[in-house]
């Protein structure tokens, strides 16, 4: 309770921040977009990682508001970035909260055109466990979200108790590979075969496929040939502030 009074007042006194961590085309090691990853620069503690409140945030009424927060300050950022970077995208993680008064969709639009980005500009990522926890009146929005051009991913893909018909039934246009595959990957063949299996999935559904947690050449290098074309990780950067990410990107025009 008083943690959450704690949240509240973080929020209403403007201490969360976006970090930001770059994807890449793994060919040419191009500047593709980036993942928004929350943050909260707390006056005492310093800066904390999700894992220190996520739990606390989405237990309450607030994780709602917080999305909210990160769809508006992700979108004021894209559209610096894009003037830069015409094609760049950025990507926030959903909260399950986001999807249950019906106005995600109103929501992502207004936001867009506040800032007077397109659609493509946008990734929505959701987990499988938010897929399997919110029943299909869920679908709505997704749907008339990735219909205007907005993009959708399946984060942490592989890890949960999602079945490959989820495929089927979303309208998803980027798998997110866990970093769980990705690790053990030059020693373990069957990370090495998954692997495989998925970028071809998605190059046969016409879906992009991402690794995540890529931290090594040798993965890197791997990687490419188990068909994988995008990545995010370590080996390209960590999350970061703003200011630090405005420095891979050539200046605004
Ligand atoms: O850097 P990392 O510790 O940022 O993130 C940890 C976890 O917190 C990840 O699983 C990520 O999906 C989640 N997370 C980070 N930022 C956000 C956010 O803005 N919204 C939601 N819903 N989850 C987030
Ligand atoms: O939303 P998601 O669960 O995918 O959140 C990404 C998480 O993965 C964040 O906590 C982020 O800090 C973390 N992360 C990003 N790149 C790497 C990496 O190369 N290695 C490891 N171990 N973690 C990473
Ligand atoms: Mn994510
Ligand atoms: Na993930």
């Amino acid at each position: 309770r008083a943690f959450e009074g704690e949240l509240r007042d973080a929020l209403d006194q403007g201490q969360f921040r976006l970090f930001y961590q770059p994807q890449v085309r793994l060919a040419d090691g191009a500047l593709l977009g980036t993942e928004a990853l929350l943050r909260w620069a707390h006056p005492e503690r310093g800066l904390l990682a999700p894992d220190a409140f996520l739990p606390a945030l989405e237990s309450g009424s607030l994780a709602h508001d917080v999305g909210l927060w990160v769809l508006e300050a992700a979108c004021r950022q894209a559209a610096r970035w894009r003037s830069a970077a015409p094609s760049f995208v950025v990507g926030i993680n959903l909260f399950s909260a986001q999807f249950r008064d019906g106005t995600l969709a109103e929501r992502v639009r207004a936001a867009l055109d506040r800032h007077a980005l397109p659609p493509s500009a946008l990734e929505l990522e959701v987990t499988e466990n938010i897929i399997l926890r919110e029943d299909e009146t869920m679908l709505a929005p997704l749907r008339t979200l990735r219909a205007q051009g907005v993009g959708v991913a399946l984060d942490d893909f592989g890890t949960g108790y999602a079945s490959l018909s989820v495929l089927k039934r979303y309208p998803i246009s980027r798998i997110k590979i866990d970093r769980g595959f990705i690790r053990d990957l030059v020693e373990d063949k069957t990370d090495a075969a998954v692997v495989t299996a998925m970028a071809f999935l998605g190059t046969m559904l016409g879906i992009e496929v991402i690794a995540e947690g890529v931290e090594t050449e040798a993965q890197r290098a791997l990687l490419a040939q188990c068909g994988c074309t995008i990545a995010q990780g370590y080996l390209y950067g960590r999350p970061m502030p703003v200011e630090a990410f405005d420095a891979l990107l050539p200046p605004p025009a």
